[in-house]
């Protein structure tokens, strides 16, 4: 009997063996010695082809097309980040908001913001967030630990590979733990998480969540380096990006040239000022970075 080729995502990886999600049914792999020559090793959220054979050892032939590969943690096809910020303990940044957004807009996935712990949080507070970003990106307001706001969380994770990203103590590791529905991850205490990340070798899974997937990740507290360069940064600014082309000069930075479009729109209060503050502090920071 010939094996049956299908088509499905390798949601773990052990000791060689991986384990392909076929419609909803693992299969437990090996991979084929072909992907050594090639430097090319299967990561969890690869798309592969396998050969099905009733013995259980079924193989992967190929490795499909990645649409992003992520090293630390090592998974690819990540194709939605769901950027969880705490709405206070520890108190929003904005720059630090921005600056993950930018990221994932480098990388070209959809973006979530989840914004969590409304429990602690004043009206006035989420009225002001939703100014800033409603317009650019779909937000949601949840409570990590009642559950509140859950539901309009799951339908973003409809269709989708996502991963949590977002500071330390935001509620990344709670909200995969109820989104998944069982303890996965080990929630910490926000005071004592410095930015020295425990680097514990825990493996990376991807776990069915409704119609989607979703990365088990410790989450991506930072991402380390910002490869963007001076000219690309008003793209990964949505509200700048639909702007392109209409300054007055081609290469405008968007800072203190003349009839700059974007310095239009923020003395008008078409684009928030304190993301445009946000693009200031990049690409300060880019330039900083280029004179090493
Ligand atoms: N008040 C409140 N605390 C929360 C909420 N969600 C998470 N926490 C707490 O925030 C702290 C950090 O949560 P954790 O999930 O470890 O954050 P992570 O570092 O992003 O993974 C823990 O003490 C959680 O119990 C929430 O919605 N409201
Ligand atoms: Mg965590
Ligand atoms: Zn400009």
């Amino acid at each position: 009997m010939t094996p049956a080729s299908s088509e499905g995502v390798i949601v773990k990886g052990i000791g060689g063996f991986y384990y392909v999600s076929v419609d909803g049914v693992i299969h437990s792999c090996k991979a084929r010695g072909l992907f050594r020559k090639q430097e090319l090793t299967p990561a969890v959220g690869d798309r592969v082809r396998l050969d099905i054979r009733a013995d259980g050892e079924s193989v992967i032939t190929e490795i499909l097309p990645r649409k992003n590969f992520f090293v630390r943690p090592p998974v690819a096809n990540i194709d939605q980040f769901i950027l969880v910020v705490a709405l206070a303990r520890p108190e929003p940044n904005l720059l630090l908001i921005d600056r993950f957004l930018v990221m994932a807009e480098y990388q070209m996935t959809d973006i979530v913001i989840c914004f969590n712990k409304i429990d602690l949080a004043e009206d006035s507070q989420i009225e002001e967030l939703r100014q800033i970003y409603d317009p650019l990106y779909p937000t949601v307001f949840v409570n990590g630990l009642s559950g509140e706001g859950f539901s309009g969380l799951r339908d973003y994770l409809k269709n989708h590979q996502s991963a949590l990203a977002g500071p330390s103590g935001a509620g990344k590791s709670t909200l995969l733990n109820r989104l998944i529905g069982r303890p996965v991850a080990e929630v910490g205490k926000v005071a004592k998480r410095t930015g020295r990340g425990r680097h514990t070798t825990r493996h990376v899974e991807l776990f069915p969540v409704g119609s989607g997937f979703l990365y088990d990740t410790p989450g991506f507290t930072s991402f380390d380096i910002l490869e963007a360069d001076e000219a690309e940064l008003a793209v990964l600014f949505p509200e700048m990006e639909a702007l392109l082309g209409a300054c007055q000069y081609d290469n405008c930075r968007h800072l203190e040239e003349p009839g700059c479009a974007v310095h239009k729109a923020v003395n008008a209060g078409n684009i928030n000022a304190s993301r445009y503050v946000s693009y200031r502090q990049m690409i300060e920071e880019i330039r900083e970075k280029r004179k090493y």
